[in-house]
């Protein structure tokens, strides 16, 4: 891996690598507290450790002393760090995988380990169902009960990945073996260039014209737990923390076939295959093949779709959802593209719970190419984030009138709030308070589980107030675990058109909210949509494709979402709202 790829959170999950090892081993507990000390302030660090390293001062972030810099230092020169590799060759890197298993420290992995020589999770299970862990000191028949309910959770609990965490590994991993010999190029595919919420493992395809190269390189990384499949043209592996991967490598000539194949769904697959059929033409990963045993090969996937007589369809369709009836028709939609945004209607400051300053996130959103940024900061009931009280946001206009004159006509500051739907179905602030905002965002933060139908009426109740022009994240649902209000969308929906009250897909990949699902169905209904990152911290403006890939699932062209609009047109949208109500 190039050094300056190395980024501060692996730095981090090294450091914590080394500790839980240690632990494990049974190192003095100083030792291990140093590097999770250091593990931390790394994560938490605002500058890149490789710049602060280049300029010869890693001893200043708290936390790094002589011993940790050195170690930095030589995995930014070297990729690598000598030290770990000494300790993995002695502690298996697999027994810090355990330690995910809930109520499972490393004591007692500590323990396995040298009483049993069990190194890994199958072999613990295989264990505690043998009765062989009761035996050891400090177990017994209820403690082995518990280790192995635990595994089942975990077994559970990793089976999916979320994609706020495949997409960026996903993305280091092909940027590092996009470096090896022979390689043309190197792609996403599966569940994760679909845009799936959730990924059962990725996929990543490679062109190369020879494919050893890139598959030793694959099976090198040393996070590698487990090597599950190694082959010519595909091998699959798993990382600690349960991540899965398959690398599949096929000659470029053939690259379309493989990359359609492979990226499938496998029920849009089927559709293609019986289309194929009708033509006579058997279709795999590796070609087309006429009847006589000839080949047809495809190295982009248009010529894939071309020879089956239809257009390129986006992967964010493939889910046999209609998509090849559309095509088929000419019907297909223009999707959304992460080109088309101009605004930001939803980020945070440190008026509330963001990190940035008007001015700097008003920078940062112009940096990325954004002409307008609202800001939007909490109201006051939602305590725990500061919200802004009446006299606050009289003093943040002022704030916003000066950094608007700074900045001049680069970005267009407006002010608006996120405003708290109470458990009453109440807003936060009194009318003439909004009335003076330029743009209202309500949402639901706290009582979630309301029965469907007092929540509901709670949601129709902002929708109803003329002042609210978008609902922030409708159904309040937080990936992985949280699921979202028990809504009746259709009702929301109606009436969100009726009050031409925008929803909002919110881009952070733990909320994603509204879902593809919805935001199809709430178009095809005439509404309007909003896709916002919600930004806390400069970092979060990046995480827009994330909600565009979920609106471009659900079917959305630009003209449907509010950000895609000219900002004249936008404004006036928002002055007809105001002037009629
Ligand atoms: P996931 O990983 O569960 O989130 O879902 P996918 O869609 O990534 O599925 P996966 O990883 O099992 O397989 C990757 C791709 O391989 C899949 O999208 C399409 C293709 N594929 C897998 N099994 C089959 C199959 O039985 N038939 C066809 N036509 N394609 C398949
Ligand atoms: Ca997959
Ligand atoms: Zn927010």
């Amino acid at each position: 891996m190039s050094p300056d790829r190395i980024s501060n959170q692996q730095l981090a999950d090294t450091f914590n690598l080394i500790a839980d090892l240690l632990e494990i081993r049974g190192e003095v507990i100083y030792k291990i507290l140093a590097y999770r000390k250091a593990a931390e302030s790394l994560a938490e660090l605002n500058n890149d450790a490789y710049d602060i390293w280049q300029e010869g001062k890693l001893t200043q972030i708290p936390g790094v002393g002589k011993a940790i810099a050195e170690k930095i230092e030589e995995i930014f020169t070297t990729g690598k760090l000598g030290f770990l590799e000494k300790l993995t060759a002695e502690v298996p890197l697999s027994l810090a995988e355990m330690l995910q298993v809930p109520d499972l420290g490393p004591k007692k992995i500590g323990l396995f380990w040298k009483e049993l020589g069990i190194t890994n999770l199958s072999e613990l299970e295989a264990a505690a169902r043998s009765g062989k862990l009761r035996t050891l000191p400090g177990m017994g028949e209820k403690s082995e009960a518990r280790i192995l309910s635990g595994i089942e959770a975990y077994k559970r609990r990793s089976t999916r990945i979320p994609i706020g965490q495949a997409y960026p590994f996903a993305q280091r991993l092909i940027s590092r073996l996009s470096q090896a010999a022979d390689v043309v190029r190197v792609e996403m595919a599966g569940s994760l260039r679909r845009g799936k919420i959730t990924v059962g493992d990725l996929d990543i395809l490679a062109a190369a014209t020879d494919s050893a190269a890139i598959m030793a390189l694959f099976l090198s990384d040393p996070e590698i737990v487990r090597v599950k499949g190694r082959g010519e043209t595909k091998s699959s592996v798993e990382y600690a923390h349960g991540l899965r991967a398959q690398l599949w490598v096929h000659p470029p000539e053939r690259f379309g076939t493989a990359w359609q194949y492979a990226t499938g769904s496998k029920d849009h697959n089927v559709r293609l295959r019986e289309l194929a059929l009708k033509q006579n033409l058997s279709l795999s990963e590796h070609a087309f093949t006429r009847p006589d045993g000839s080949e047809i090969l495809c190295a982009t996937e248009e010529s894939v779709y071309a020879t089956l007589g239809l257009p390129f369809i986006p992967p964010e369709l493939r889910e046999d959802r209609g998509e090849i009836q559309a095509a088929l028709q000419g019907k297909l939609p223009k999707l959304i593209e992460i080109e088309d945004i101009r605004s930001e209607l939803h980020a945070h400051t440190t008026w509330s719970d963001g990190h940035l300053s008007i001015q700097q996130l008003a920078e940062a959103a112009g940096r990325r190419g954004r002409k307008l940024i609202v800001i939007s900061d909490h109201s006051a009931s939602l305590a725990i984030t500061g919200g802004l009280t009446t006299e606050d946001l009289q003093r943040q206009r002022e704030e916003i009138d000066r950094v608007q004159q700074l900045l001049g006509d680069s970005i267009l500051i407006l002010q608006g709030i996120e405003v708290e739907i109470r458990a009453d179905g109440s807003l936060d602030f009194p009318d003439d308070v909004l009335a003076d905002l330029d743009i209202v965002t309500a949402s639901l933060h706290t009582s979630l589980r309301q029965p469907r139908q007092q929540i509901t009426e709670r949601l129709l109740k902002a929708i109803h107030n003329p002042h609210v022009d978008i609902i922030g994240h409708p159904t309040g649902r937080m990936l992985p675990n949280r699921e979202g209000a028990d809504l009746d969308m259709e009702a929301v929906m109606k009436a969100a058109i009726e009050n031409q009250v925008a929803l909002e897909i919110n881009a952070h990949p733990a909320r994603l909210d509204l879902d593809d699902i919805n935001a199809r169905r709430f178009v095809e209904m005439g509404g309007l949509l909003a896709i916002n990152t919600d930004a806390h911290a400069e970092s979060d403006l990046d995480l827009l494709h994330f909600g565009i890939t979920t609106a471009r699932r659900g079917w959305v062209e630009a003209p449907a979402v509010l950000n895609t609009w000219e900002i004249p047109k936008l404004l006036a949208w928002l002055k007809n709202r105001h002037d009629t109500r």
